[in-house]
């Protein structure tokens, strides 16, 4: 039998993504540790972005800890424990996007619309890359149905509601969030089917145009991880600061005098 505990030190040099596992896995950490004491810098109001933001980096932090074993020990993708993460920090990255328009009037009715997007997408997912036979029409119907869910919530923070709702308030900040939101979800989630396409069956890897490598697809979501994971809760803590400053405007020229 193999001693595990050597093949964890055996990084190949040659493999980005293991390399991409441990790095995610510290950068993952240490971003939860960054937000959960930073938050005793932003007024009330911002405290509970800031507290989430740390929910999603330290939960991701833990699977990334297993994955990266995972990996090094069985060199195979980490199917279900990807997906278990997913389904606890995807949610929670849509109760951060509600908590942005909340103060400009959204209901409980978007979170839970967003919500059940995500989990339609998950779901699908899912069941595309755990129970594949390998063949490109399980592949593709599983992954269209899951981009359902994802072109919802990229309606959404576009055009639908969550862009409306930014759209009708006063602060300058929450609109400027919500446009960084509305990008992450255009640009950092499309990778997500991007790396899907690598899959036994996907349209990019060796079934079908060959572009990608069997595990390009680990590669790829654990960049994706890092931008969307840290890159959004670095942008909802910039947002966070800027409206904490203290605004008070700087005595008059009369008043001191
Ligand atoms: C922190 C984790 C995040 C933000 C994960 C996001 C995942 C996606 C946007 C996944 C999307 C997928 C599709 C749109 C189609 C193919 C299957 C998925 C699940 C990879």
């Amino acid at each position: 039998m193999q001693n595990v505990f050597l093949d964890i030190m055996k990084i190949p040099v040659d493999d980005p993504v293991a390399f991409t596992f441990f790095t995610g896995y510290m950068a993952m950490a240490a971003a939860a540790v960054f937000f959960l004491f930073e938050r005793s810098t932003v007024t009330d109001k911002w405290k509970t972005s800031l507290l989430i933001s740390g929910m999603i980096t330290g939960i991701a932090a833990v699977h990334y800890y297993y994955m990266r074993d995972y990996y090094i020990t069985t060199h195979e993708t980490p199917v279900a424990l990807r997906y278990i993460d997913w389904t606890l920090t995807v949610p929670l990255m849509v109760v951060e996007f509600y908590l942005l328009v909340r103060a400009a009037g959204a209901k409980a009715s978007l979170l839970y619309k967003l919500i059940l997007a995500a989990v339609i997408m998950l779901v699908f997912g899912y069941i595309g890359e755990a129970f594949t036979d390998g063949s490109m029409g399980h592949s593709v119907l599983w992954g269209s149905l899951s981009t359902l869910g994802y072109l919802y919530i990229l309606y959404s923070a576009w055009m639908g509601e969550v862009a409306q709702l930014a759209a009708a308030t006063e602060s300058e900040a929450v609109r400027k969030g919500v446009r960084a939101l509305a990008w992450f979800v255009l640009v950092g989630w499309a990778i997500y089917p991007i790396g899907y396409m690598a899959m036994p069956g996907g349209w990019l890897g060796p079934d079908g145009a060959g572009i990608l490598r069997p595990h390009d697809l680990d590669l790829l979501y654990n960049i994706a991880d890092a931008i969307n994971k840290i890159g959004f809760g670095l942008v909802v803590y910039g947002i966070a600061r800027s409206e904490s400053a203290v605004k008070v405007s700087p005595p008059s020229y009369s008043s001191v005098v």
